[in-house]
């Protein structure tokens, strides 16, 4: 995946997508977990050529799959001349390494997928920022375990070889670099804040657009707002906040925010690192929840931005489930049916000027009552 910049194009490598189907990822669709993964790839500018799905009972500590399914790895591998393997699900690091070794390719996992995009992605400084601290405590993670491989080389079990003192030189480096990028970002919150203030002395009640990556966040924004942020076919269209004045029938309703989508298995350092970003989340009066609801995984997307809500400790908030993409749906009374659990709800099309007017009649009337 990761090639150095260059003015001469360079011919991309030869990916083998493995899409993993375990009892440690407890998916319902498994075909559209295996379809987010492979956009996930093609967001990345990754070819899904070749795709292969394994079903594991069971996950091997050291290697991540076992063995017979290993050796029908290395035969394609071998057969198609492929360069580098890319798993749907995380790997540790050690299994990535022992992977790589046993694949003679390079071997990269969901993490390092979800990384890159938002390496080529973020646009702001906070954003790419953000995205560097996250790499940099990646690759810090990578270096665990390699001490003892390397000082085995070096002496006996025990004995401070050669190779601890590197790991632990290049561990130096990058807590050095993280340090340094902490201390930019916490300069960029300072700025941040100072324009939450000057919003927040405005008294006007803040709505943020939130919810799982591709269901239409950006496209309602435009929308409501008549602006044109980037809306498209990809997955983390958005990684910066965009804020804009929302008015309704020339009424100014409030403020806005559009968001960065979340993802099962978001990496941590991801949360993490996005946290300052959006911390937006924590000052809003209404999180506006946009669910793709002709995507069958719908209910699980909805699991995990309630997730990811609790670990920025949003998860009190006032929020309306918006179900979007109901020109894509077969039965929408049905479907209906099936959101009955989450309230308050509305059905819209995002991407039309009428589709979205149930939207603009709830938020006239929560604006009312706010009061
Ligand atoms: N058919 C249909 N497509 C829609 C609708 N709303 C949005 N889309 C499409 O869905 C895709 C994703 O839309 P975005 O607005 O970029 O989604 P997002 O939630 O902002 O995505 P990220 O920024 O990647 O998290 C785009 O191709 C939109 O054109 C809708 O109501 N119906
Ligand atoms: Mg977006």
């Amino acid at each position: 995946m990761t090639k150095p910049t260059s003015i001469v194009p360079i011919e991309q490598p030869k990916t083998l997508l493995i899409g993993i189907h375990s009892p440690f990822n407890p998916i319902r669709d498994i075909e559209s977990y295996y379809q987010e993964f492979k956009n996930l790839a093609a967001s990345n500018g990754v070819s899904t050529e070749h795709f292969m799905a394994i079903r594991l009972r069971s996950i091997d500590s050291a290697n991540f799959l076992t063995q017979g399914k290993l050796e029908d790895v290395i035969a394609l591998v071998k057969k198609e001349g492929i360069e580098e393997v890319i798993f749907s699900d995380a790997l540790s690091p050690q299994q990535e390494r022992n992977l790589s070794r046993l694949l003679s390719c390079h071997v990269f996992d969901r993490t390092d997928l979800i990384l890159e995009i938002f390496e080529k992605g973020a646009q702001s400084a906070e954003g790419k920022t953000q995205v560097a601290l996250a790499m940099l405590q990646h690759q810090k993670s990578r270096l665990t375990g390699r001490g003892l491989y390397m000082s085995q080389q070096g002496g006996r079990i025990g004995t401070r070889g050669p190779g601890e003192t590197q790991k632990e030189k290049e561990t130096q480096h990058i807590e050095h670099l993280m340090l340094k990028l902490r201390r930019d970002l916490a300069k960029l919150q300072t700025v941040r804040e100072t324009q939450r203030k000057q919003r927040l002395s405005s008294e006007l009640p803040l709505m943020c657009l939130i919810g799982y990556t591709n269901a239409g966040k950006s496209t309602i924004l435009n929308q409501l707002t008549k602006s044109s942020v980037l809306a498209e076919d990809k997955l983390f269209a958005t990684l910066d906040t965009t804020t804009r004045e929302l008015f309704i029938e020339k009424k100014k309703i409030g403020l806005i925010s559009d968001t960065v989508g979340f993802i099962q298995q978001l990496p941590h350092k991801l949360i993490e690192a996005f946290k300052s970003t959006l911390s937006e989340l924590q000052h809003a009066h209404l999180l506006i929840q946009v669910i793709d609801a002709a995507d069958t995984n719908w209910e699980e997307h909805i699991n995990v931005v309630h997730d990811v809500l609790d670990e920025l400790g949003a998860a009190d908030k006032p929020m309306v489930y918006v179900f979007n993409k109901t020109d894509k749906l077969a039965n929408k009374e049905l479907a209906d049916f099936s959101f009955r659990n989450y309230q308050p709800h509305i059905l819209i099309q995002g991407n039309t000027p009428e589709g979205i007017e149930p939207l603009k009649a709830f938020l006239i009337d929560w604006e009312k009552n706010l009061k």
